[in-house]
């Protein structure tokens, strides 16, 4: 069973989210999705309209996902690819080469993102009306 592992804050779920899960999990069998908590993302300066309890049921529910875990620190990848016998951890480009030091310890795919949407977008979109 080829494990596949991706990281991310899905916050206003959208189709480029959706999209990143589906390619990711069509890399393997089982998708394991780590949903930065709250936390973790005011380190990462992002402030998210969806709380993190919630971003993880809704990203629970997508079809492709298997198991959903919380995202509260940088270092954990490593921890997770061990603990989770992670075959693939999949990045959107946007990512490109920032994660290819864990290649030493399995596959390491950037997919590209979906052009023309974002959550910063809808945001801003949302403001403008
Ligand atoms: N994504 C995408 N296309 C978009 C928007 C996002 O493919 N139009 C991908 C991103 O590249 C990422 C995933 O969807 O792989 C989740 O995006 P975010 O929620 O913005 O995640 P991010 O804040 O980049 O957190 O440790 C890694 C971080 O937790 C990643």
């Amino acid at each position: 069973m080829r494990t596949v592992i991706t990281y991310g804050t899905f916050d206003l779920f959208h189709i480029g989210h959706l999209n990143l899960l589906r390619r990711a999990k069509e890399l393997g069998d089982y998708l394991i999705v780590a949903v930065s908590t709250d936390e973790f993302n005011a380190l990462k300066g992002k402030k998210c309209e969806i709380c993190d309890v919630d971003r993880m049921e809704i990203v629970r529910a997508i079809r492709y996902v298997d198991k959903v875990i919380p995202e509260t620190s940088w270092e954990q990848k490593v921890k997770d690819i061990q603990k989770y016998n992670v075959d693939i951890v999949v990045m959107g480009d946007d990512w490109k080469g920032k994660f290819n030091d864990l290649r030493q310890y399995c596959e390491v795919v950037y997919l590209p993102r979906t052009v023309g949407i974002s959550t910063t977008q809808i945001k801003g979109d949302l403001k403008g009306k």
